[in-house]
């Protein structure tokens, strides 16, 4: 089998240490052999015809290998493709993207293309920063050893005045909560300037801190073009806050690694929204959710929207939890076809994945069930919804993370707001969620695959 007159499948071949690896989803019009051939050639050094001008460097040192596939039917299947390192222009990710995430999803005869995960090597990763402000500062700055953060979004999303969104916030700091941010549509509207719900919302903050005794954080979404972001970075930190937020997917990779330079100069933290990500994570096109969580850790945002697994946002209690491990851990075991074992270079430390959408207090245990307690839990609706308003649902929330960190189930609970909550939202408990991950985890997850992408997708 070749495409453009070249063979790239090698069963034989075993990928170096350096070698950066993919695996993807294809089904097509062609033979799914054929399929994997063009892959690897668009994907690296090959075109649609055999070329005067390939040579043996080319050829032998920077092509592409088909490493290992798994057929599902004729035209369909799972491609495994290995990329020497030098193929690759060594710092540059936008290079790598347009490469192994680029022409190959406008080919013609492909009808669904997915990238289920991939591997970048030690060498390569070394080059980044990673997170300045990991779990182990955020802790810090709370005061935490181990409890679950939680926090809330102000809510309604946008359209509360600067001083109304303020008032929220400071109640959502007096109830317990450890942190507050603002949502990924609310940056500067004229009816809640930016900087006067900086000032106020930064004062409140203060003001909790001193009274409770416990740092908070307060994340102000700065998104925006590159110059007005500097600008909202240089406010923030001449008003002594260095703490912000941004909204990754839509700054895309470019416009994150520029912020991020800015703010790990001036040693802010960094929460990571990741709002628009779906288009191109759920359904068999695109990238798994994972392909870009392992860019955001590398460039190194402090905490990054992982997915509840028990909320209103898509995403199985499974998934969230490797997207948990793909954040906080330094290895990550492999769960094949749909997660690769990955291992992260010593320098890039832990982030904090954050749990948001959907969640109430009633929740909180089976969210800390996914993820372990390292964790940042936030909810909107489910605080300011709380039939005592705010204040009330902050307690509960802050309650549950107790209750959770001393062992206790939350239907056994003695905070009477948290049972209020139960009452209203219900309760999840974390025996049922860990049973559902370990009954996914013992299912023969290599015959599930052959029913292709979509018998996997079940699984999520
Ligand atoms: C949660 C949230 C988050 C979503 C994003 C919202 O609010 O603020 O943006 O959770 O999803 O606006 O929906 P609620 P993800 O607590 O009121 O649901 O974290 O999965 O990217
Ligand atoms: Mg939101």
């Amino acid at each position: 089998m070749a495409y453009g007159g070249y063979s790239y499948i090698d069963k034989n071949y075993r990928p170096k240490k350096t070698d950066f690896v993919t695996i993807l989803w294809v089904k097509g019009e062609s033979t799914f052999e054929m399929l994997s051939e063009a892959l690897a050639a668009e994907s690296s050094v090959g075109t649609w015809t055999k070329l005067a001008t390939m040579n043996d460097f080319v050829w032998k040192k920077l092509r592409a290998h088909v490493f290992k596939t798994i057929k599902v039917s004729a035209n369909s299947g799972y491609v495994y493709i290995a990329y020497p390192y030098d193929h690759f222009d060594s710092r540059n990710l936008l290079q790598i993207l347009a490469s192994i995430r680029g022409n190959i999803y406008g080919m013609k005869e492909i009808q669904e293309l997915k990238i289920l995960d991939w591997v970048m090597p030690e060498k390569f990763q070394k080059q980044f920063p990673g997170p300045k402000i990991g779990i182990k500062e955020i802790r810090k700055i709370i005061g935490t050893k181990s409890r679950p953060h939680v926090g809330t979004i102000v809510k309604p999303k946008v359209g509360l005045s600067a001083k109304e969104w303020a008032d929220v916030a400071q109640k959502a700091f007096m109830g317990g909560l450890d942190m507050v941010k603002d949502d990924e549509n609310l940056v500067n509207q004229t009816f809640c300037p930016w900087e006067e719900r900086v000032i106020r919302t930064i004062e409140a903050a203060d003001k909790a801190k001193d009274e409770l005794g416990e740092g908070k954080i307060y994340v102000s979404n700065i998104t925006d073009s590159i110059p007005k972001m500097i600008e909202r970075i240089e406010f923030l930190d001449e008003h002594g806050w260095k703490q912000c937020m941004i909204d990754v997917y839509v700054m895309g990779i470019a416009g994150t690694e520029e912020i991020l330079r800015e703010l790990h100069k001036r040693k802010f933290l960094v929460h990571a929204h990741r709002a628009g990500h779906g288009a191109e994570t759920r359904g068999p096109w695109g990238v798994g959710f994972n392909f870009w969580e392992k860019i955001y850790r590398l460039l190194g945002v402090s905490q990054l929207h992982t997915g509840t697994g028990v909320g209103k946002m898509e995403g199985s209690p499974l998934f969230i939890q490797k997207y948990g491990e793909i954040a906080s851990k330094q290895k990550i075991k492999g769960f094949e076809p749909l997660f690769l074992n990955f291992k992260w270079a010593k320098n890039i430390k832990p982030m904090m994945p954050v749990a948001s959408g959907g969640l109430h207090p009633g929740l909180v245990e089976g969210v800390t069930a996914i993820y372990g307690k390292d964790v940042t839990i936030m909810a909107g609706g489910g605080i300011h919804g709380h039939p005592k308003g705010t204040l009330y649902g902050a307690k509960a929330q802050r309650a549950a993370a107790e209750d959770v960190n001393k062992g206790i189930k939350l239907n056994k609970t003695q905070n009477i707001y948290l049972q209020e909550a139960i009452k209203k939202w219900g309760y999840v408990s974390g025996i049922e969620i860990k049973k559902r991950i370990t009954s996914i985890k013992k299912l023969p997850i290599k015959k599930i695959a052959k029913g292709g992408l979509e018998a996997l997708d079940k699984l999520n």
